[in-house]
Formats: C-alpha cells, sequence, structure tokens
C-alpha cells in the first residue's frame, strides 16, 4: 500500500523534525488565535460569502440535492437506493459535536472535513457522504459553502423521505483548515481502543453479561460517573455515546446515563434528546457486514491513491450490503426511507434480547418477532427487527419512557419535536437570526437563539453621541469601571456559537448580572448611573430618538477610553455604531445563558489558573473565543491595565504611575531590566516587581501580566509597544481592537 506514512520517518524537510511543542509541550500555544487567517483563505480577499448566497438558485440546488439521494453511484451504492439515512447521520455527525461550555465544535464552519473530526471513527464512511456531494458543490461553487450544505442536504434528505422539516437557515462561511483551539480530549487512542477515559469512573466490567432492566440509576459508579468538562462525547473520536453502552456494556438504563449526559452538553434537554433519536433512527441502516479489521485506515493515514477516503473495506465488495462502519448491523423500521413511527412501534411491540452483529459487537434482537423489515439491497429477504443499547434507552430509562410512549401514539407530537430539535441542532452555533440567509428561515422566535427586540425607533446621530459621552463621564461613576462594565457586556460574546456580546445588555438580567466577573455590586451602580442618563436623553431627545441601554453602556466604556488616551496626549476618535437593542427576561434562556459565564478573565485579571489550565492559557482561550490576534491580545492587556480596568480595580498589572491613562506604560515597566518578579506567595500566581536598586516593592503582577515579558512571541509584540515609537501605536491599535470587540456581535450591520 502506498500509505501516506510509508515508513514512520520524519522528514528533514520544511516543517519536519523535533518540533517546539514536542520539546516544550506546555509552553503557551498562540497558535489558535493565527487560525483562519487571510494565508489559508484561498477565496478572494473581498468575497463576501452573503453576498454569494443571494445569488444562489436556492430552489435549483434543493432540487439537486433531492435527486441526488435515489443517484446511487456503484462505487458507493445507496441502502434501499435512498441516500437519505446517510446524509442524515452526516449533518446530524457535523452538527452534533457542538458543546454548551465553550460553544466549539458544531457544524458552523464545515469542520467535518478537516481532521481530526474527517477521520474520526464515528464518521466512518461519511467521507463517501461528502464525496457523493461534490458535484453539487462543484455546480453551485462559491454561492454555497461546504458548511451550509452539509446541513442542508440533511434537511432535504428528511424532506424527501415524506418528513416536514422546520426550515432552514444558510449564512455559515467555510474554514479552511482544522480548528486547532478544540479540546477533544486528551486520550491517546481513539474510540473503541484503549481504556483511557474522560469520566470519573468507568463502568468496565460492571456488566458484562448486558442484563435488560438491571437497576443501573441505582448504581453509586453511575451516579458518580462524571464527564469531563468541556467535553461533551463520551469517548475521543465520537460524536456523543457509545451505542454498545458505557465501556461496551450493553444497558439501557446504564446507557441512558450518557445519553443524557452528552446530549444536555449539546444543549438538548430530555425531550429534545429523544425527539433526536427517535427521529433520527426512524431511517437508514447501520453497516457491520463484518469485522473492521476488514477496514483500512481512516482517511488521515490511508494511501495517498484513495484520495482522501479511508476505511477502504477488503470484506467482500466492500460496500454495498458489505459494507463497514459502526460494526453494528441493526435496521430500525420496516420503511427505512420513510418517515413514520416505526421506530417506536417496534420499540415498544417487541421484547429484545442481547445478541452480536456479523461484526462480533453487542445489540438487540425482537424476541419471537416475524422477519419484517427489509434488506437494503435483496427485495426477497426479510430480517428481524434489531435495536441498538442506545436506543432500548429510549423505552428502559424511565424519563424517556414516559416521553417515548406518549408519542407512540401521538405521532404529530413526536413531528413537532423533532422538527424543532432538529432545527435546534443544526442552528444552535449560528447565533443571532441576522445570521440566517435564505427563503426558509422559520419566523418563530426561538428562545435558544437569544432573540433582541428591533430597532424601532430613530437612533442617536454624531452630535447626541458627542453630547453623550461627556453626560457619562460627568455622570459621578469612575472612567475605569465604565470600562470595566462595556467589556463585560460585550466580551461575553463567544466567537465559537456567536452568542452573548453587548447588544440586548443582557448584563443587566438575571444571570449576566450575578456573575461574579461582573462584580455585581459595582455593575449595579454603573447600570443604575447609565440607566438615568438613558432616560433623561430619551424623554428630552427631538425627533423620537432614543438610545438603548446596551448601546449606552458601549457608548460610556468608549468615552472613557477616548478621555484615556485624551489625557496621554491623543486625540483619537473611538469609533462607536449605534442600533443595539435592550433584550428583556423573557427573551433570555438564563440556563443557556449561564455557559458564558467567564470564570477566568485575563483581560479583566479576573481569577487565576484553574484544575482545566494555567491563568494565561485561559486569557488565551478566551481570546479565541473573542476572535483576537496575539497582538490584539497583547495591546488590550496593556491598555486595560494602563486604564486601571481590572475586576475590583484590583492593581495587579497596572505597572504605570498614571492609572486611567492609556499609555504603553505596562510594557515599559514589564520590560523593565531594573524590576526584578519575586514570588508574593501564592502559588505562583502572584509576584512582586522589587526594585533592583532599593529592594522596594513597585508592582504586582499575576501570570497573566507576567506571560507577555516571559513567552517569548509574546515578549516579541510586547517589546514593539514598548518601544520609544510605542505609545502612538499602543493608542491607534488598542482603539482597534477595542472597537472590535465592541462589534463583534453587530451581525444586524452585515
Ligand atoms: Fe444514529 C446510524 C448510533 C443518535 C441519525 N447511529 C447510526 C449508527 C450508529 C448510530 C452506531 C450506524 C452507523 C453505521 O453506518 O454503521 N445514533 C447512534 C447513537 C446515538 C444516535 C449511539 C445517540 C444515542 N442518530 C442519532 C441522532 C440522529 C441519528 C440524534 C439524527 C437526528 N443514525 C442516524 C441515521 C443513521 C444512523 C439517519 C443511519 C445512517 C445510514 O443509513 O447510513
Amino acid at each position: 500500500m502506498g500509505s501516506v506514512d510509508k515508513c514512520p520517518f520524519t522528514s528533514n524537510v520544511a516543517g519536519g523534525g523535533t518540533r517546539n511543542t514536542s520539546w516544550w509541550p506546555n509552553n503557551l500555544k498562540l497558535d489558535i488565535l493565527r487560525q483562519n487567517s487571510v494565508a489559508a483563505n484561498p477565496l478572494d480577499k473581498d468575497f463576501d460569502y452573503a453576498e454569494a448566497f443571494k445569488t444562489l438558485d436556492y430552489a435549483a440546488l434543493k432540487k439537486d440535492i433531492a435527486a441526488l439521494m435515489t443517484d446511487s453511484k456503484d462505487w458507493w451504492p445507496a441502502d434501499f437506493g435512498h441516500y437519505g439515512g446517510l446524509m442524515i447521520r452526516m449533518a446530524w455527525h457535523s452538527a452534533g459535536t457542538y458543546r454548551v461550555f465553550d460553544g466549539r465544535g458544531g457544524g458552523g464552519a464545515g469542520q467535518q472535513r478537516f481532521e481530526p473530526l474527517n477521520s474520526w471513527p464515528d464518521n466512518g464512511n461519511l467521507d463517501k457522504a461528502r464525496r457523493l456531494l461534490w458535484p453539487i458543490k462543484q455546480k453551485y461553487g462559491n454561492k454555497i459553502s461546504w458548511s451550509d450544505l452539509i446541513l442542508l442536504t440533511g434537511n432535504v434528505a428528511l424532506e424527501t423521505m415524506g418528513f416536514k422539516t422546520f426550515g432552514f437557515g444558510a449564512g455559515r462561511p467555510d474554514t479552511w483548515q482544522a480548528d486547532e483551539s478544540v479540546y477533544w480530549g486528551s486520550e491517546h487512542s481513539m474510540f473503541p481502543e484503549g481504556n483511557e477515559t474522560r469520566y470519573s469512573k468507568a463502568l468496565k466490567g460492571v456488566n458484562e453479561k448486558g442484563a435488560l432492566g438491571s437497576d443501573y440509576s441505582k448504581d453509586t459508579d453511575l451516579k458518580n460517573r462524571e464527564l469531563e468538562e468541556p467535553l461533551a462525547a463520551s469517548h475521543m473520536g465520537l460524536i456523543y455515546v457509545n451505542p454498545t453502552g458505557p465501556d461496551g456494556n450493553p444497558d439501557p438504563v446504564a446507557a441512558a446515563h450518557d445519553i443524557r449526559t452528552t446530549f444536555g452538553r449539546m444543549g438538548m434537554n430530555d425531550e429534545e434528546t429523544a425527539a433526536l433519536i427517535v427521529g433520527g433512527h426512524a431511517f437508514g441502516k447501520t453497516h457491520g457486514a463484518a469485522p473492521d479489521s476488514n477496514c483500512g485506515p481512516e482517511p488521515a493515514a490511508a494511501g495517498i491513491e484513495h484520495q482522501g477516503l479511508g476505511w477502504i473495506n477488503k470484506h467482500a465488495s466492500g460496500k454495498g450490503a458489505d459494507a463497514i462502519t459502526s460494526g453494528l448491523e441493526v435496521i430500525w423500521t420496516e420503511t427505512p426511507t420513510k418517515w413514520g413511527n416505526g421506530f417506536l412501534e417496534s420499540l415498544y411491540n417487541n421484547e429484545w434480547e442481547l445478541e452480536k452483529s456479523p461484526a462480533g459487537a453487542p445489540q438487540f434482537v425482537a424476541k419471537n418477532a416475524g422477519e419484517v423489515i427489509p434488506d437494503p439491497f435483496d427485495p426477497n429477504k426479510k430480517r428481524k427487527p434489531t435495536m441498538l443499547t442506545t436506543d432500548l434507552s429510549m423505552r428502559f430509562d424511565p424519563a424517556y419512557e414516559k416521553i417515548t410512549r406518549r408519542w407512540l401514539t401521538n405521532l404529530p407530537e413526536l413531528e413537532d419535536a423533532f422538527a424543532r430539535a432538529w432545527f435546534k441542532l443544526l442552528h444552535r452555533d449560528m447565533g443571532p437570526i441576522d445570521r440566517y440567509l435564505g427563503p426558509e428561515v422559520p419566523k418563530e422566535e426561538l428562545i435558544w437563539q437569544d432573540p433582541v427586540p428591533k430597532v424601532d425607533h430613530p437612533l442617536v446621530d454624531e452630535k447626541d453621541i458627542a453630547t453623550l459621552k461627556e453626560t457619562v463621564l460627568s455622570a459621578g461613576i469612575e472612567p475605569s469601571r465604565l470600562i470595566a462594565v462595556a467589556w463585560g457586556s460585550a466580551s461575553s460574546f463567544r466567537n465559537s456559537d456567536k452568542r452573548g456580546g453587548a447588544n440586548g445588555a443582557r448584563i443587566r438580567l438575571d444571570p449576566m448580572n450575578k456573575w461574579a466577573a461582573n462584580n455585581p455590586d459595582e455593575l449595579h451602580k454603573v447600570l443604575n448611573a447609565l440607566e438615568k442618563v438613558q432616560q433623561k436623553f430619551n424623554s428630552e431627545a427631538s425627533g423620537g430618538k432614543k438610545i438603548s441601554l446596551a448601546d449606552l453602556i458601549v457608548l460610556a466604556g468608549t468615552a472613557a477610553v477616548e478621555k484615556g488616551a485624551r489625557d496621554a496626549g491623543h486625540n483619537v476618535v473611538v469609533p462607536f455604531t449605534p442600533g443595539r437593542t435592550d433584550a428583556s427576561q423573557e427573551q433570555t434562556e438564563v440556563s443557556s445563558i449561564a455557559f458564558l459565564e467567564p470564570k477566568v478573565d485575563g483581560f479583566r485579571n479576573y481569577g487565576k489558573s484553574t484544575a482545566r489550565g494555567r491563568a494565561e492559557e485561559h486569557l488565551v482561550d478566551k481570546a479565541q473565543t473573542l476572535s483576537l490576534t496575539p497582538p490584539e491580545m497583547t495591546v488590550l492587556v496593556g491598555g486595560l491595565r494602563a486604564l486601571n480596568a481590572n475586576h475590583g480595580t484590583s492593581q495587579h498589572g497596572v505597572l504605570t504611575k498614571r492609572p486611567g491613562v492609556l499609555t504603553n506604560d505596562f510594557f515599559v515597566n514589564l520590560l523593565d531590566m531594573e524590576t526584578q518578579w519575586v514570588d508574593a506567595g501564592s502559588d505562583g500566581e502572584l509576584w512582586k516587581g522589587i526594585d533592583r536598586k532599593t529592594g522596594s516593592e513597585k508592582w504586582t503582577a499575576t501570570r497573566v501580566d507576567l506571560v507577555f515579558g516571559s513567552h517569548a512571541e509574546l515578549r516579541a509584540i510586547a517589546e514593539v509597544y514598548g518601544q520609544v515609537d510605542g505609545q502612538g501605536k499602543l493608542v491607534k491599535d488598542f482603539v482597534a481592537a477595542w472597537d472590535k470587540v465592541m462589534m463583534l456581535d453587530r451581525f444586524d450591520l452585515k
């Protein structure tokens, strides 16, 4: 085999050899802040996906996708003559990597095309699904992104099989490289190899017999089975859970525990979870004609001649009836290419016993059942009903049972639940409705979209803005606190799932107004003062003009930054773009907004190292969710310290004698060799800056401050700002980066 890795040697051309990450694996990694730069993007610099999409013949595209479903190709024949099941699975696996903790994963960036997802064992043979789509992608070019196409194809698959979907929103631009920012786990082997676990407790050996109905929910092992944060999947290389039960124990009750955790971390409640599984497994089949030892390596390790395809199967024809994907061989319903309630009917009308798939994996077969299930390729053959361990969870877990029994005799309810849950699955990482494109965007406002009201009044003009800036600065609040609140508001944004941000002014609502990072008492004072300014302006302004609190929070911070620059001798105008509106508490899903809470925020010098990572790693993580580059991160930290904007006005890292003034003092003093940093006795979290000559204490600083002097690449950037020509550049770059953060969620403008 002409494999990519012909033999295990390291090349000695560019990029080869032992790397920095091998020598110093714990060194702070900035590469995730340089992802998706223009250097990686083959499209024209001025390419605008939303504009390109507008020129797409959407109806024609959908027609072509629908036609593809039954256009079986000999190189990868369609089961039952219909690719619907495969395409739904492709879309589901694309979206299903999303997790609530950091908003990363999900189908919003077409990442299934890249490693590791492209080569995850759970994504087996989805390389074929995407390759089947290539002629369509080729035909429509840049008018449809891979990211949108993959998900839309799942929708069209459902529609061609008789399911009415809730709608579709396009608007996901593609990315061009693997997203290395996502923590997928720390195991060194992919599912199902190895004993490594991301659970606080493995279940191995607990129930090898897989006794149906055993009471695992009372088992303390199960109760204490905590999945590592921020992960959502139960194993490295899986989208969600092991289909054969936890650690291969075919126990549906135990499996329900893992399903609840993993789907919960995908943002789904019990009802949504059940709807997705019951609805999804109304279609298609699983593939386990023979042991997977017949399959070659995954795409990333496969021979160059396979052109990106992996899992080349040596068993018989290697495709169609001989396909091997999961190693399970299950067909759920009598009509795998037609929507209906066949899954629940089979689940409840049969009793189940453990069997082994032809590949040797545990699965369940209906006891005493007739052969009523069609064969995917041979019209003369029939099979008995079969189920996965995790399918049985929908009946043997009491909470799931309650829901699914209802649906057993109420298909319309299941249809509504599945349509909504599927829509949420596909759009959970899209952010505000303003990003949705195309003719199929549903009108109904959905709480998980974090809706904000539409602007229904004239906005402030340049003159109002100038007046308001003066008013807020004389409203009795320290400028540094105006900056802190504006930062707290805007920096709640995360680019991973486009949630949070200043729009909506949710910082004044539960739960954001209670977050420790937002310093509730201080926040309350600032908001009170700003509300007064707002009320006065709105009652006096001419022509019905109004300013929202969301806008005023940003404007106040902006005014304070301008003042800081002015006091440093720079008369700059910090851009301000009105048009934000104030969301209501009813429009706010407290439980899901809670996931946006920063536990550590180095920009405000809030928090410290955690079990998950060092403080400076949290800083980079945060910078990445704000889509900042290393220079932007650097100038923001340095500038915010100079402006005295720390959480609780802490003085750590405020390396200046003129706090509140937008100087480059942070960098000058950090790089000053006359200062020696000594441990302040806080387990490596805090240092004192001592004057080498006098021995007197000049400063205190955290890890997040000192990393800009210790890390070679950050130091290189810090030097630029600490040089003689650094002051003007700092003001210019800080203003640009500040504006970028304030504007991160303004999809209403784009
Ligand atoms: Fe599913 C398939 C598992 C959920 C949809 N899945 C399948 C399979 C498996 C599974 C193992 C097979 C693969 C092969 O081919 O071999 N799932 C599973 C689990 C879960 C699920 C474990 C959790 C519990 N699904 C799901 C969901 C959905 C789905 C949610 C949607 C919504 N799947 C699906 C489909 C299919 C599958 C459609 C078929 C595919 C074909 O046909 O190809």
